[in-house]
């Protein structure tokens, strides 16, 4: 199987360590998402989004990160990441659809603060226009241009922030509960939740966590498995890692200001 990915996109992190976890080898293409490797045409007939990641297995094209998770647990791992039990796998399931929102809060985050950051100072305004005009879904091209010219004062920060919120509540709940938000065992929840919560990690952000204790405890944990190691921590360079938390925690102040105001 051939896995087309950014080495340090979220979406992709959470395939990888899957793929990790279950034990499967598999070929790699990696896409320079910056450049715009993911609008090419000949991957745009992949993945027609233009977005990472893909999987490929013995022809059929397997896009969305939860779904491809899904499909290498049911077809090489008799489905044994996915809890037992109707309400357990329910629950499971429920939390691979709320990815969606996640994934997108967490974009929203990335955009609005670092990821601003690096477009403004590496690239021209009409070099950033002509990147955005790529984006072959119009509403996510409307987003990144509204995060570009608002910053932390966009609209979708507040949506973003609603949704995290939320998120970090249910997990400390389920964390409360047993040891994984999959429950008592390891699972398929948590593989899909580590690349997002280790994403405002990485941005400086981790005092979005300060009221759900578990939260912090649980990165811990799965920040140690081996998984972790090959397929995260081993494979983003450290400078850039350190790139994006300074520019990042830069922001941590007007960022925690909303939060708190939000959580008031
Ligand atoms: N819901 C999709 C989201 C995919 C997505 O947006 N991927 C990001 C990286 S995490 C991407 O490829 N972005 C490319 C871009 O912004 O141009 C999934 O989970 O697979």
């Amino acid at each position: 199987m051939k896995l087309y990915h950014g080495i340090s996109s979220v979406c992709s992190i959470k395939v990888r360590l899957g793929l990790a976890e279950i034990g499967l080898g598999y070929d790699e293409e990696v896409l320079d998402l910056p450049s715009g490797d993911q609008h090419d045409p000949a991957y745009l007939k992949l993945n027609p989004d233009g977005v990472v990641p893909t999987l490929v297995d013995a022809g059929l094209v397997v896009t969305e990160s939860s779904l491809i998770l899904e499909y290498l647990d049911r077809e090489y791992n008799d489905s044994r990441l996915m809890p037992r039990g109707r309400a357990a796998e329910v629950a499971a399931r429920h939390w691979l659809l709320r990815c969606l929102a996640i994934h997108a809060a967490i974009n929203t985050l990335t955009f609005s603060t670092a990821g601003r950051d690096n477009a403004l100072a590496s690239q021209t305004a009409e070099q950033i226009e002509a990147r955005l005009a790529k984006m072959p879904d119009p509403w996510m091209r409307m987003k990144r241009r509204d995060l570009f010219e608002h910053g932390l004062e966009s609209g979708y920060v507040g949506q973003a922030l609603m949704h995290l919120s939320r998120m970090l509540g249910d997990m400390q709940a389920a964390l409360d509960r047993g040891d994984w938000v999959s429950g008592p065992d390891f699972g398929i929840v948590d593989i899909a939740l580590l690349s997002y919560v280790d994403r405002l990690e990485r941005l400086g952000f981790e005092g979005l966590w300060a009221g759900a204790p578990r939260v912090g405890d649980w990165l811990a944990a799965m920040q140690a498995r081996p998984s972790y190691a090959a397929e995260v921590g081993g494979r983003i360079e450290p400078k850039a890692a350190e790139g994006m938390r300074a520019a990042g925690a830069a922001h941590w102040p007007a960022l925690e200001r909303r939060w708190r105001a939000m959580n008031r």
